[in-house]
């Protein structure tokens, strides 16, 4: 399952540029603009804004999901089978910018909960059924982070450990010490421009120093079916 992109297994991460055009991100940036941002707990912070169920809430980030340039993308980096099992919208405006300290994304969204081996920190967050799967699942997991403004140190881009999404679900303690024994990255990405990550990827989220929109369209990709009748809520 894993993808046949050397750099991606490398690093854990790479960076696509011009992948949208600028009707495209138009486009989505008026679907966006319709939606009432609220404030959607992102890894337990109240303080991170954006929208969950992103897929549910607006058609035209919906068919943007099922678009050849999205499934080019997901199909190349995972696996042909690969769908979309979660979608979240994050901004950061001068009035919100927010934080979000190194971590890796150990989270999944679920359409109900059915007790599970290896399924564990079962969790309603925005009303949707939160699980956190066998490391399994999630390392062969995909995401990709749509960009709707240039992001950069400036508007708090995703910061990034390069190489740490292959050691499996890592403690508190070996996070900070991943932290201090390794080069951070500041993943710069234009307007347009695709981030695709392993979820495992340790990341974080510094608020802006030049705090200005920074929108994302973040969609998470897997191919494998939930076991127990478990079901992917995006799916
Ligand atoms: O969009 C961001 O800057 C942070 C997102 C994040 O940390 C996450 O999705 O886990």
């Amino acid at each position: 399952m894993h993808s046949s992109c050397p750099k991606l297994e490398k690093d854990g991460f790479l960076i696509r540029e011009n992948v949208l055009d600028e009707k495209t991100v138009l486009q989505l940036l008026e679907a966006l603009s319709n939606l009432k941002l609220h404030k959607a707990p992102s890894i337990e912070d109240e303080r991170i804004y954006g929208v969950r169920d992103l897929i549910n809430l607006s058609d035209v980030v919906k068919e943007f999901s099922q678009s050849p340039i999205v499934k080019e993308l997901a199909t190349n980096f995972l696996d042909k089978k690969a769908k979309v099992v979660r979608a979240i919208y994050f901004d950061k405006t001068p009035e919100a910018n927010w934080k979000v300290p190194w971590h890796q994304d150990l989270t999944i969204a679920v359409k109900e909960k059915r007790e599970t081996a290896g399924f564990t920190a079962w969790t309603q967050k925005a009303n949707i059924t939160h699980a956190q799967p066998p490391v399994k699942i999630l390392e062969r997991m995909l995401t990709l982070r749509f960009h709707l403004d240039d992001s950069d140190e400036n508007n708090g881009a995703l910061k990034v450990i390069p190489a740490s999404h292959n050691k499996g679900r890592l403690s508190a303690e070996e996070i900070i010490n991943a932290r201090k024994a390794n080069e951070t990255r500041v993943c710069s990405v234009k307007k347009g421009g695709c981030l695709v990550m392993r979820p495992l990827l340790i990341h974080s989220s510094s608020a802006g120093t030049k705090p200005k929109h920074r929108r994302v369209i973040h969609f998470e990709f897997s191919a494998d079916e939930l076991p127990n009748n478990l079901r992917w809520y995006d799916s």
